[in-house]
């Protein structure tokens, strides 16, 4: 494994917004929380069959966390959460975490955004609302799960040290201006880790071909921040667990939003085999 030494580490993220953290996970562990996902990542969640929630083109692995040790360990590993720590001079906790795919689009474009910013869910209108916090310092990690050709993440280098100068959260409008200061993470293998300042203006490069691209993503935010996604861990994994880990998890604190995204109902009628049915049937109906 590579020396990730954290003075050296902050000394990047002070000047870049990003430090290349690949190496950190090794390609075992990679692997392990590849099959442990893989059966799930093929079903839409719902009815006590385990599986994903669809948003678009992405799908995401309901209850991330829940399936496997291996997955607590990557969200807590020492040396990404003492990085948080140090560069957020704060105890640090998960607020927003994914396993997520997403598939090529001609539909879909991420825009350049910043994501120094609490989500929280408005039960009455059924939507997540989101309040952007300026003066906040937190960490982005993003590891690949799959070997990624296109769709990378993208970042714009140094853009955290002015993009809290804009009350937006949106960038597209200054593409033209940040162009020679973005760096994309195309043709990178599995296991590729990215870590970011939050306020850092980013994107998933949209693509309209090739293989579908998964991710593990984390939100490690200071205290000033609420305690954010639901995190719902099996029993067979949290033996053992030191204080710190716990920290991070939110052990003992209330949820202040929803796991993100609500599901789309269209899932069924694509992926299950009585969604193909009911399909099928009205189809019949029809020739
Ligand atoms: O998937 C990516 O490359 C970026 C994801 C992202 O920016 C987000 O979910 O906020
Ligand atoms: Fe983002």
């Amino acid at each position: 494994m590579r020396n990730f030494e954290i003075k050296s580490l902050l000394s990047e993220l002070e000047i870049n917004g990003f430090v290349n953290l690949t190496g950190l996970i090794d390609n075992k562990t990679i692997e392990t929380i590849n099959c442990k996902t893989e059966h799930a990542m093929s079903q839409p969640h719902a009815n006590g069959q385990r599986g994903y929630i669809k948003d678009g083109c992405q799908r995401y692995l309901a209850d991330t966390i829940s399936y496997g040790r291996e997955i607590i360990d990557v969200y807590t590993n020492p040396t990404l959460i003492d990085l948080a720590e140090a560069y957020a001079k704060d105890n640090i906790h998960l607020s927003n975490y994914r396993i997520y795919s997403t598939f090529p689009s001609k539909d879909f474009k991420m825009w350049w955004h910043l994501d120094n910013k609490i989500d929280t869910y408005d039960f009455e209108n059924r939507v997540f609302v989101q309040k952007v916090i300026p003066d906040n310092k937190g960490l982005i990690f993003l590891m690949y799960l799959s070997d990624v050709e296109d769709g990378g993440v993208q970042l714009v280098r140094g853009s955290h040290k002015w993009s809290r100068d804009y009350q937006t959260e949106g960038f597209d409008h200054m593409e033209e201006e940040f162009s020679n200061d973005i760096v994309t993470f195309n043709n990178a293998p599995k296991g590729t880790f990215i870590a970011y300042d939050y306020a850092l203006i980013h994107r998933a490069k949209p693509y309209t071909g090739g293989n579908a691209r998964t991710s593990m993503f984390g939100q490690l935010s200071p205290s000033s921040i609420p305690t954010g996604e639901p995190i719902l861990l099996n029993s067979r994994d949290i033996l053992n667990l030191t204080e710190k880990q716990k920290q991070v998890l939110n052990f003992g604190k209330e949820p202040s939003t929803l796991n993100w995204p609500i599901g789309q109902i269209d899932a069924f009628n694509e992926q299950t085999p009585s969604g193909h049915n009911l399909m099928n049937k009205i189809k019949a109906l029809f020739v």
